[in-house]
């Protein structure tokens, strides 16, 4: 279906002999011409980073399956550069290999490369390690940060421009930037920028295009090239674009046609392009489960299409935010987006086609034909295991030397997680009480300070959880010198809006009753190494705690008869926390907040005909007997309203 020719007339061609492999802009008859033919792309987005390897032909198998022709593709800048020049991508994080595959199922590639790209991804794909410098400007002209993006994109688009469709490959277009025209900062130089080095790095034939939402004051500063009612203005005082920009939006299932009134503002001709067309949408914990009919989601389809419109569904298939990876947005409060990122999309979390995915199929096969044989898209692969875990327990605050193998930092206030170069995950805060401590007192932290949620232990026991957004005091009684430890967990920087600047840790000093305590020890926790090392290697440590309350570690193994098929895994009576199975981090968990109650546990993690390691962090309090139950469906949907999971 690649080569699917639209419903653009059969026009004169552009030029009389267009080049062999051209993929350009018809003004004229408002198409795109793929090698001098009108076209049409039918598309659906796919995040590598959110698919284990094993399973991306699957996925893109199931995709073309679909009637699809391309897949649109974001690169998360952060999972490729974790400290600054040093680059990864090996493993799932090998795009070459992942675009690859695409080019060999036929599919093309819209991509999107960023450098921020928002996606419900941890800071929207930029690195933690740009705050290292606290005060820089993201998303600007800034020095500092623009630095950082060249020299990333002289990593990146290098492995790109092999892959141009003008040079052989499967690329048909690139997006600079995503949703600029929503961001505070609004800044032409930066856009100009970015499209210098992208024509620099790939050449000046490549198709650039930018993608924003349908509120006009968006795409004025999203793409900035429009002035005087018509394409290549000045009016914003940006010089006219090439003749290969292009805008386009993103839209519901209502509305759909009146979306592109937007692009047409923007831009009055060329091909129609909806890049973002919702399947469905992201769930936040504490919030209701998001779901999209099937009906007003194919009926939307096919009015676009009926048009000649390019429309790319976001997402064809969600997939799941492993590690840390999950970003969370800001409206009124701090909103973590959960580790599922099914979307309610056409292929389901763990591949499997869905009623909407024929829907999609039945209304695609009207304008183009689909490829033959149901059986990829049948193919369901569920499995229920019970293994019987018998899980061994060790309070964290117990293990704090293997954790931190480094000595711990001292500084007499607490410095956040950029200040000691630790992007994700925990960090333990430890000092003394400087007084005696016989009638409560109020253990407090200003507004904004506990980045995210703060777990408090004294004299090893747990006395409750500081909040970002929510409950910022605890009373605590005890003697001058007992220990304090915070550990702060980090539940993912913001991926959309003006606070991408979001810093992690204690940002402010905490206090007792109205002193400030100081005098800090300050733990980075590398707990992904060393379970990644084998981590418990023997047996656990007895526990001192007396409870099973507070942060603590239950390892085990269990056996996975036959072959390893994909699961979800249920948390019966756990709080919150984060999984690890074979050492690969499988995300957070937080059935007390929900919706989400199961993860999904892809097969290809898991061992046969050897034991599986598993390794759960509980942060809050496990259930008096620690199981896990292996279900072949996920939980979704169990919904606590706000005020009920602040309470819990
Ligand atoms: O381009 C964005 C996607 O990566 C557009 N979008 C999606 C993805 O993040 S929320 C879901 C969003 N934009 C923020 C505006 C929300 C109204």
């Amino acid at each position: 279906s690649a080569g699917e020719g639209g419903s653009a007339s059969a026009a004169p061609l552009l030029q009389a002999s267009p080049p062999a492999r051209s993929f350009q802009l018809d003004y004229e008859e408002n198409c795109f011409r793929k090698d001098g033919v009108p076209f049409r792309y039918i598309s659906g987005s796919i995040h590598y980073a959110r698919v284990p390897r094993p399973a991306w032909r699957d996925r893109l198998l199931k995709m073309y399956m679909s009637g699809l022709s391309a897949v649109q593709v974001y690169v998360p800048w952060n999972y490729h550069e974790p400290l600054p020049g040093i680059y990864d991508f090996a493993g799932d994080r090998d795009i070459e290999a992942f675009l690859d595959l695409t080019a060999e199922l036929g599919l093309l590639v819209i991509l999107r490369p960023g450098p921020y790209i928002c996606a419900e991804w941890e800071m929207g794909g930029l690195p933690a390690w740009l705050l290292w410098k606290p005060d820089i400007v993201l998303r600007s002209s800034d020095p500092t940060y623009l630095a950082a993006v060249d020299s990333w994109l002289h990593v990146l688009l290098p492995k790109i421009k092999p892959r141009l469709y003008q040079h052989g490959g499967n690329i048909i277009s690139v997006q600079v930037e995503n949703e600029y025209g929503s961001y505070y900062a609004c800044d032409y130089e930066y856009l100009r920028h970015l499209l210098g080095s992208f024509r620099a790095l790939l050449g000046s034939e490549v198709l650039l295009f930018t993608t924003d939402s349908t509120r006009l004051e968006e795409l004025r500063c999203g793409y900035p090239y429009r002035g005087g009612g018509g394409r290549g203005g000045e009016g914003m005082g940006v010089p006219a674009p090439s003749c290969s920009n292009l805008p386009s939006i993103t839209s519901t299932g209502s509305n759909v046609t009146e979306a592109f009134g937007a692009q047409r503002w923007a831009e009055p001709r060329g091909p129609l392009v909806n890049s973002e067309y919702y399947t469905g949408w992201l769930d936040y914990w504490g919030e209701a489960h998001a779901s999209t009919r099937s009906g007003l989601l194919a009926r939307g389809l096919e009015e676009m299409l009926q048009l000649g419109a390019n429309v790319n569904m976001y997402m064809f298939h969600g997939g799941t935010t492993f590690g840390y990876w999950s970003g969370a947005d800001f409206k009124d409060q701090y909103k973590p987006v959960t580790t599922s990122y099914d979307y309610d999309a056409p292929l389901s979390e763990a591949g499997d086609s869905t009623k909407k995915l024929f829907a999609i199929r039945t209304v695609i096969s009207k304008v183009s034909a689909c490829p033959e044989g149901w059986a990829a898209l049948a193919w369901h692969c569920p499995a229920a295991l019970s293994p019987s875990l018998s899980l061994q327990y060790a309070n964290l605050l117990d293990v704090l030397d293997v954790l931190c193998p480094s000595e711990p930092i001292q500084s007499q206030f607490p410095l956040t997680f950029e200040a000691i170069k630790q992007a994700h995950g925990f960090v333990v805060y430890r000092t003394q009480l400087p007084r005696d401590v016989l009638d409560p007192a109020t253990l407090g932290a200003p507004p904004h300070s506990v980045c995210d949620r703060g777990y408090v232990m004294l004299q090893q026991e747990y006395q409750g959880t500081l909040e970002r957004d929510g409950q910022t005091t605890l009373h605590v009684t005890g003697k001058a010198g007992d220990t304090l430890d915070v550990l702060l967990e980090n539940m993912g920087r913001i991926s959309f809006g003006a606070n991408t600047s979001d810093f992690k840790g204690l940002l402010g000093n905490l206090s007792l009753d109205s002193s400030l305590l100081s005098n800090w020890l300050i733990y980075p926790l590398a707990i992904d190494t060393v379970i990644q090392q084998g981590w418990p290697h023997a047996a656990l440590p007895k526990s001192s705690s007396r409870g099973r309350e507070g942060p603590a570690f239950y390892t085990g193994t269990f056996e996975t008869p036959g072959i390893a098929w994909d699961t979800f895994v249920k948390f019966p009576g756990w709080s919150k926390g984060q999984l690890w199975i074979n050492g690969f981090n499988l995300g957070r968990y937080w059935p007390r907040r929900g919706p989400q109650q199961t993860l999904f546990v892809p097969g290809s993690v898991l061992h046969v005909g050897r034991p599986n390691n598993i390794t759960v962090l509980e942060l809050e309090g496990a259930p008096p007997t620690p199981l896990l139950l292996f279900l072949d469906q996920p939980l979704f949907n169990r919904t606590l309203s706000r005020s009920t999971a602040a309470t819990e």
